[in-house]
């Protein structure tokens, strides 16, 4: 049976939600998050990264959650019901896969560790200089791009129900863990058609029946 190495608040939320989507039977392992967000050892037994998600399946070990989409959507999805069949939904579809962890994360990343320059473990007397390095750099740079891809996920989604076509495809699945955390930790306002595409998504049955096997989704961590 298909494994599903999970970490708690992460990016295997997307391959538990796909696998439901899918309807396949499949078999969770999970691992919790350390003290410092990190994920435990044991996961670099599985895969020399130690990230999650990772996936075995038919003798494979596969990581990186846009691969790992793909993968499923090629074995098991034999209707294409997750992929969309017109070459303008097909360009769009690739190009989101590739964009979430591409583009939209490394930004989001480094918001999450410039935020965090001022707090624990940076050492106490560090803390006050590290949070006016973080707080000037975010200000100055990082600010204005967030606000730019915000804008640009806000405009697509004014004029298209789900990020490749019609209908929800791995694209979205993929787009679900940097969209929930821009909306989290991007600081940008006014997202309307963001937010309301993230309330469809959070209505699914299958987004409900991932979230009860797999653990509380609040905060996407890093
Ligand atoms: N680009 C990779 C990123 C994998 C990744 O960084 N996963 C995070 C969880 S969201 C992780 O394992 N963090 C714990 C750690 O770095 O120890 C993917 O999409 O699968």
């Amino acid at each position: 049976m298909l494994t599903v190495h999970h970490l708690n608040q992460s990016r295997s939320q997307r391959v538990l939600w796909a696998l439901e989507e899918l309807q396949l039977p499949y078999q969770i392992v999970s691992y919790q998050r350390g003290k410092n967000m990190l994920a435990p050892a044991e996961l670099k037994d599985i895969h020399p990264l130690g990230k999650s998600p990772v996936v075995e399946d038919n003798d494979y070990i596969l990581a990186e959650s846009g691969a790992i989409l793909e993968y499923l959507q090629e074995t098991y999805d034999s209707v294409q019901r997750f992929r969309p069949q017109s070459i303008e939904d097909k360009l769009q579809y690739r190009f989101w896969l590739h964009y979430a962890e591409g583009s939209l994360m490394p930004l989001l990343l480094m918001k999450l560790v410039f935020v965090s320059l001022g707090k624990p473990p940076v050492p106490f007397g560090m803390r006050t200089l590290g949070n006016a390095l973080g707080k000037g750099i975010q200000k100055a740079w990082l600010d204005q791009q967030v606000e730019t891809h915000a804008r640009f996920i806000e405009e697509h989604l004014s004029r298209h129900r789900w990020f490749a076509g019609a209908e929800l495809s791995m694209a979205d699945i993929q787009m679900s863990f940097p969209a929930m955390a821009l909306l989290a930790r991007g600081g940008v306002d006014h997202l309307p058609h963001l937010t309301q595409w993230v309330q469809r998504i959070e209505q699914r049955p299958a987004w409900q029946r991932a979230i009860e096997r797999g653990g509380p989704f609040t905060l996407p961590g890093g």
